[in-house]
């Protein structure tokens, strides 16, 4: 075992899930090394046992060898290891819980792309198998910031390639099947009986991989084990590249799928998967299911599948999600809660047996079967739903929409904006919050507006400047923040949503609904003004 003499590398502070940076500057001398080694610190490593796997994107094999070395030279006892280094980020999830590890890190940058020029990504999960909190996080950024050596074995790589057990400097190397027992766990929740009897009949599906982790999942999931016909998934094969593609499943990066489903020959129901799996987009033929109504319909049906038959303790979703989900937790009679955006949030609540179901709008739902949203969870759910009730996604929409109302909502999302520009644009617009209730913006009168903070029900810990959020009369909102994730600039999210109670107008166009919220968005945050930017780069 080696001591390698190293300095502190600025920038090393985690955002909305991890730390995510340009794949050059992490494989820049020391980068990787030193977060490891700041992880590892805060964390504790001697004697422990960690779930190790990533989203196969470039750099994530060399860079699971050195954290496997770094691993045994601070004394760790073993390592559960996805075969070739590569797990989904569900799946690294359920195996720290299903082994009872000390946590797992995970190799990713999730939806952003992958390759030299691209992404990457790394974070840290705690023993109940969900992303490390904001005092963890922090706690790890500190100690990046008076790093001076970390420890390193020096050893040939280990043979990832194979499933079994291997010896790295007296530390256990466990390389493991990814797929086996995440899809065992699958066969748990769901009536695998009933959804391939619904494939046996003709229904039919495209589940789109993106190149990305979820390819291996799904074709033994869908194909092998319900029957799926051969070729439901496309683009199965991960690559390091993602073959080019950006892996976030949305109408515009997705727009292969969208293609097809709004074709003539559209299959049933058709999905998509993010670059590490957790999330997903649901379309049926014909219909596009935008992922704030997508959890609030899988809530109001959970029951349907056997893991939720008794029913939900409780429905968490993520500020900027919309309220859609909150009236279905009413009709059920159950707690809704609303935290800052980040899965790391829904942790707490269902640990504590509070929630069940946890949704974003950023195309990610999830359940109390593990700590992080799961993309193939919610494909599986949605098939259930459909073999249960034997009704086409539109018709479940509209009837949905019939019962409880709908709330039209889109995010617009304007990337690449210098730092300074969209820093100097929110802090014009939180200086106005108290100004704002009571004025009249094009037309529409608003009713509050605030800076969202949250303050964890179970922990207590608080969070600040989660968002702005400006409220307008009869449930229309704006919300305003700043992405956690990207690697570039800033990027602007301005999220819409507009509550329309029915029965008349349950099927206009979203953006139209929302046309008049959007233009009383831009002028009240000035988004032309400070970024010279007047179109969204992403509509979803
Ligand atoms: C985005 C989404 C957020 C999600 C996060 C991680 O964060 O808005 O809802 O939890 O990505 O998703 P931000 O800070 O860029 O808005 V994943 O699939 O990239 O781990
Ligand atoms: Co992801």
């Amino acid at each position: 075992m080696t001591l390698v003499s190293t300095q502190p590398i600025a920038g090393q502070k985690p955002g909305t899930s991890g730390l995510r940076k340009k794949t050059k500057v992490f494989m820049a001398t020391h980068y990787l090394e030193n977060f490891v080694q700041a992880t590892l610190d805060v964390v504790g490593a001697s004697g422990k046992t960690f779930v190790l796997g990533g989203d196969g994107r470039y750099f994530n094999d060399r860079a699971a060898q050195v954290i496997l070395r770094m691993a045994a030279a601070n004394g760790a006892a073993r390592v559960i290891v996805g075969q070739g280094a590569v797990l989904s980020t569900p799946a690294a999830s359920h195996l720290i819980r299903l082994n009872k590890t000390d946590g797992g890190i995970i190799l990713s940058a999730s939806h952003n792309p992958g390759g030299p020029d691209e992404d990457f990504g790394i974070k840290f999960n705690m023993p109940n198998g969900g992303p490390a909190p904001e005092s963890v996080t922090e706690a790890i950024f500190q100690r990046t910031t008076t790093l001076t050596e970390y420890h390193m074995t020096e050893a040939q790589d280990v043979d990832l390639a194979q499933i079994g057990r291997h010896d790295l400097a007296g530390m256990i190397v466990d390389v493991v099947d990814p797929v086996a027992d995440y899809a065992a766990l699958m066969e748990t929740l769901f009536d695998f009986p009933a959804i391939a009897a619904m494939f046996s009949a003709g229904f039919t599906m495209r589940m789109d991989s993106m190149c990305a982790v979820t390819g291996p999942y799904a074709v033994e999931i869908l194909e092998n084990r319900l029957g799926a016909a051969k070729g439901t998934v496309v683009n199965a094969t991960p690559l390091p590249d993602f073959g080019g593609m950006h892996p976030d499943p949305n109408p515009t990066w997705a727009a292969t799928l969208m293609a097809e489903m709004m074709g003539p020959n559209a299959p049933d129901f058709g999905a998509a998967s993010d670059g590490d799996g957790d999330r997903n987009m649901v379309v049926g033929r014909g219909i596009y299911v935008s992922p704030s109504d997508s959890l609030a319909v899988l809530a109001a049906n959970a029951h349907l599948a056997p893991a939720y038959a008794k029913g939900l303790a409780g429905i968490a979703r993520s500020m900027p999600t919309s309220a859609a989900a909150d009236r279905v937790a009413v009709a059920l009679g159950i707690e809704s809660y609303e935290t800052p955006t980040g899965w790391k949030f829904f942790g707490n609540l269902m640990d504590a047996g509070r929630a069940t179901l946890c949704g974003e709008e950023s195309f990610g739902t999830g359940s109390d079967h593990i700590r992080e949203k799961d993309g193939l969870w919610a494909v599986l759910l949605w098939l259930n739903i459909l073999a249960v009730r034997g009704e086409s996604v539109a018709a479940i929409l509209a009837a949905h929409w019939r019962r409880f109302g709908r709330n039209y909502y889109s995010r617009h999302d304007f990337e690449g904006i210098a730092t300074p520009q969209a820093d100097a644009m929110m802090a014009a617009l939180r200086a106005r919050l108290p100004d704002l209730p009571g004025t009249q913006v094009h037309g529409l009168t608003i009713e509050a507006a605030d800076d969202f903070a949250y303050t964890d029900p179970v922990d207590g810990s608080v969070s600040t400047a989660q968002g702005v959020r400006v409220f307008f009369a009869g449930g229309t909102r704006s919300v305003f923040r700043l992405s956690g994730t990207g690697t570039e600039g800033a990027t602007l999210r301005l999220y819409l949503e507009r509550y329309a109670p029915g029965p008349a107008g349950l099927s206009e166009d979203p953006q139209m609904a929302l046309a008049p919220v959007i233009v009383a968005a831009h002028e009240i945050a000035a988004i032309a003004t400070h970024t010279a930017r007047d179109t969204p780069d992403v509509v979803t």
